[in-house]
């Protein structure tokens, strides 16, 4: 008897806190993609979810948080460095980003990545019910569609990455490209955010693999067909939009406002502390327009979270040294007493501080050199209940296809940026709300639960069309 749903994911939606006392707990993690799934599980009562709680222990159980079924996938210290620092944060996550990073290639690290991917598969086909549904998560687990396919033939597999897939030219570099582009082909279905995405893969398959392809179907010699299409990724928008209509974030909201010294405009920026995330030349385009004179810090503040991710990668710390030393620097030269040009923090914080921040920010600036999606971007404006704000995001944002209301803006070049933070600064309401009013639309009819339903439903159909081809 097993499951008839198994998420695999390189995480599991909890991390392990150790209270002063001692005592072990689970708190909900933040990130994209537990913010994404968890309602998914819910609504398929029954499944289970394989991933790394974090940490080295050795010999977890498996076990329930508030009524989903969670099963520890052990770590090594080796592993957590090649396989997770190393091949996918190192290796992957520069070169899925337009190489923002540069890209480390080592044998050892593609090794690791190749046994934990093994791991993984194998928990998945020893939980998983005859016939049932595998939905494979990210950039860390690529391989595990090929290697369960191989020894579950029963299941149906899908497979989402929740990051970009880069266009040929970049994704050529890496050495083991056929190998990843075979293990995602063990899935019936691929997932990516974006239409460009899913035909990048598709062409380098027909390409380097040499697979036959029709539009986003490829055909596998043994008569198995895989499809690779766009479901852009969203958020709980009713979830959201009634948190921050609660009266605790209401008050909340405007004490910030306070704290901050009533500014007529609040600027927000909220990122995982990530080079693809363009927080630095943001910060630098923000500071120029005060430097020039166009505000003054009396009338404005940019408050910035950064919240702390991978901190045991080197280029993740230099750039937390880039951000400090910018940030100081801004404030030193621009700054008055009790009045920062940068509120900046450093730190992470639970859901209804988020909706707070957002609720009192008047312009929200998301400016990613490269993003899958980014749901910072949507969980802004369904948290604008009033219809206000203004939203100002990067045309490399996977977000951007949807809100085209925002001001775009390309964060290589800081001075277009300037010239859209001081437009959305300086915008008429009329102008804001006729904006924010049309991504609200998008965001209330495109949310989470029409993401996984409509991936789920593609699911059963793919492999619905590939087991009448068996039985005939
Ligand atoms: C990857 C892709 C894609 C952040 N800080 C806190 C917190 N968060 C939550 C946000 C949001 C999520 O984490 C961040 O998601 P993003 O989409 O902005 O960025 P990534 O983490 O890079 O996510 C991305 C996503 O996967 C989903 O597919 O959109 O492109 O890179 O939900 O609210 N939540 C809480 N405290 C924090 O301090 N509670």
């Amino acid at each position: 008897m097993g499951h008839d749903l198994v998420i695999v994911a390189n995480r599991l939606p909890v991390d392990r806190v150790t209270t002063p006392s001692g005592e072990t707990t689970w708190r909900r993690s933040p990130g994209g993609l537990v913010a994404a799934i968890e309602p998914v599980m819910r609504t398929h009562g029954g499944g289970v979810w394989i991933g790394w709680p974090g940490g080295t222990d050795q010999d977890m159980e498996p076990f329930e948080d508030d009524g989903l079924s969670l099963v520890p996938m052990a770590m090594t210290e080796q592993e957590i460095e090649e396989y997770y620092e190393g091949f996918s944060n190192g290796t992957l996550w520069p070169l899925y980003h337009d190489v923002v990073a540069k890209p480390e290639f080592h044998r050892e690290w593609w090794d690791a990545y190749q046994s934990v991917n093994k791991r993984f598969a194998e928990k998945a086909a020893e939980l998983a019910a005859k016939n049932a549904t595998v939905w494979v998560h990210d950039y860390q687990l690529q391989l595990v569609p090929q290697y369960l396919r191989d020894l579950r033939p029963d299941l149906k597999i899908g497979f989402y990455l929740h990051i970009p897939f880069p266009p040929g030219e970049l994704f050529q570099q890496l050495p083991w490209r056929r190998q990843i582009l075979e293990g995602l082909l063990g899935a019936d279905l691929v997932g990516f955010q974006l239409p460009g995405a899913a035909q990048n893969f598709v062409r380098l398959v027909r390409q380097r693999v040499g697979h036959k392809t029709h539009r986003d179907l490829v055909y596998l010699p043994d008569g198995r067909s895989v499809r690779a299409a766009a479901f852009p990724i969203s958020i709980d928008a009713a979830g959201f939009e009634e948190l921050a209509q609660s009266d605790a974030v209401t008050d909340r909201a405007k004490a910030i406002r306070e704290a901050l010294g009533n500014p007529t405009k609040v600027f927000l920026g909220i990122d995982r502390l990530d080079y693809t995330k363009g927080i630095y030349a943001r910060l630098r385009a923000y500071s120029e327009l005060i430097r020039d004179g166009h505000f003054d810090v009396e009338d404005a503040v940019f408050v910035q979270v950064a919240v702390p991710s991978r901190e045991q990668v080197e280029q993740y710390r230099i750039l937390r040294d880039e951000i400090d030393r910018l940030v100081g620097r801004i404030n030193g030269d621009l700054g008055r007493i009790g009045r920062p040009a940068i509120s900046y923090l450093h730190t992470s914080y639970p859901r209804e501080e988020m909706a707070a921040l957002y609720r009192a920010a008047d312009i929200m600036v998301v400016t990613p050199y490269r993003d899958g999606m980014n749901l910072v971007a949507k969980e802004y404006v369904a948290c604008r209940v009033e219809e206000d704000g203004a939203l100002v995001l990067s045309e490399f944002a996977g977000a951007a296809d949807e809100l085209r209301q925002a001001w775009l803006v390309n964060p290589y070049d800081i001075n277009g940026m300037k010239a859209a933070l001081l437009e959305a600064y300086e915008a008429e309401p009329k102008e804001v709300t006729r904006r924010m009013r049309a991504m609200r639309k998008t965001i209330a009819q495109n949310d989470v639960k029409a993401w996984a339903s409509s991936f789920m439903t593609e699911l059963e159909d793919v492999s619905g069309v590939e087991h009448q081809k068996t039985v005939r």
